[in-house]
């Protein structure tokens, strides 16, 4: 039997490479779309390169999109390629729409035209909901974003929709709530507090410099929320739907449990910075995935406190064997 083909777009990021995996895992072959880079950087995909598939191609180019479909006409598409950090969407607000928001469009714009009997999966977030108007958050929750990220990704979200409706695609969007793991990049919270209790606990750093430390997040772990992402694209009919833990945790508790874990007290390390403090914060985010519980059979294997104990573990013994510890 052949096997069944999936594209992933982002595939060098974090949620990129463990969906890779997870395909393998599911017996797919894997294409995943590399954008050109000076070095490479391929860190995240390293140990699987030899059973993937890597084509070049950039959100930002309507004909890659459409030559890579055509080439390799995959069943499934993950469109996971994006600006994906927060504050650098303040920074470059137009770039973040090219590719967080209009990116989608080239993308379904491809699947439209090359095969519209492929199956889309659009990668929404929880900063959609912003300055939340209910909590916990669910599919039905009003948006209100608070950045330029999440604005855009309000339209990446919408224009899937209306693809769906208006050509009768199989195009899903999960709106998935923070998600991390050792893979994270450095500059998001958790790996950068996970990363300096390292370092710290290593005699390597004396402070860690945060912002808003009142802040609260649904964090959860990325190995689980991919496999979240193919139960949407296994149902009868394509469908949005809310992925989170339901629990809800402070920026102060993260440390808490980072710095507790190498036996240290955390009020004794961490310093606020103006520098990281936003100009319009999402002060609570919370997710209800009782939609993604019944209808996808899906739950959140990882509690926050293992996923934080993983990662300080992770940062631990990688800084050892860069130092010769
Ligand atoms: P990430 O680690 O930042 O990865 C982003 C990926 O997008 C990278 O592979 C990056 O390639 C690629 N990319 C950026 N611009 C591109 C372009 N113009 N053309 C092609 N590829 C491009 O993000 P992540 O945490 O894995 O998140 C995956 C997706 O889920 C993103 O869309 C993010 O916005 C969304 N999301 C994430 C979370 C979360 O908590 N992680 C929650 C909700 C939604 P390079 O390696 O070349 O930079
Ligand atoms: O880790 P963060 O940068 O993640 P944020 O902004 O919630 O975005 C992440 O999750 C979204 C899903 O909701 C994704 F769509 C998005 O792509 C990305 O993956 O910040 C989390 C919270 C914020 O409230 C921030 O103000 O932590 C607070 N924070 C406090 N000090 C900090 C810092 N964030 C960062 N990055 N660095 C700090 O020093």
């Amino acid at each position: 039997m052949t096997k069944r083909r999936a594209l992933i777009t982002g595939i060098t990021g974090q949620d990129g490479s463990y969906l890779a995996e997870f395909l393998l895992s599911q017996d797919y072959e894997v294409i995943g779309v590399v954008r050109r880079t000076s070095t490479i950087n391929f860190a995240r995909i390293q140990h699987i390169q030899d059973d993937i598939t890597l084509v070049s191609g950039d959100l930002l180019d309507q004909g890659s999109l459409i030559a890579i479909l055509s080439e390799y006409k995959p069943q499934e598409v993950y469109n996971l390629a994006a600006q994906s950090f927060v504050p650098a969407s303040w920074k470059q607000p137009v770039f973040t729409g090219e590719v967080t928001a209009l990116g989608v469009t080239r993308v379904l714009e491809a699947v439209r035209t090359v095969d519209p009997t492929i199956r889309f999966y659009q990668a929404s977030s929880s900063e959609m909901f912003g300055k939340v108007r209910e909590v916990p958050q669910t599919e039905t929750t009003p948006f209100y974003p608070r950045s330029p990220y999440g604005i855009a990704k309000v339209y990446g979200h919408w224009i899937t929709i209306n693809y769906r409706e208006s050509y009768n695609l199989f195009a899903c969007s999960g709106i998935l709530f923070n998600h991390e793991s050792p893979r994270r990049g450095l500059e998001f919270v958790t790996r950068k507090v996970t990363h300096y209790v390292a370092k710290i606990k290593l005699g390597m750093e004396t402070q860690l410099p945060l912002g808003n430390l009142d802040s609260k997040r649904d964090w959860g772990y990325a190995g689980d929320y991919v496999r979240a992402m193919w139960l949407m694209l296994q149902q009868d009919k394509p469908d949005d739907y809310v992925v989170g833990t339901g629990e809800t945790h402070a920026v102060r508790e993260l440390c808490e449990v980072a710095f507790s874990y190498v036996g240290l007290n955390w009020e004794d390390y961490v310093t606020q910075d103006p520098r990281f403090m936003r100009p319009a914060e999402v002060d609570l985010l919370v997710s209800n995935p009782n939609k993604a519980r019944h209808v996808l059979g899906w739950e959140p294997e990882v509690s926050f406190k293992q996923l934080i104990e993983m990662m300080v573990e992770s940062d631990l013994e990688q800084l050892k064997k860069e130092h010769n510890l």
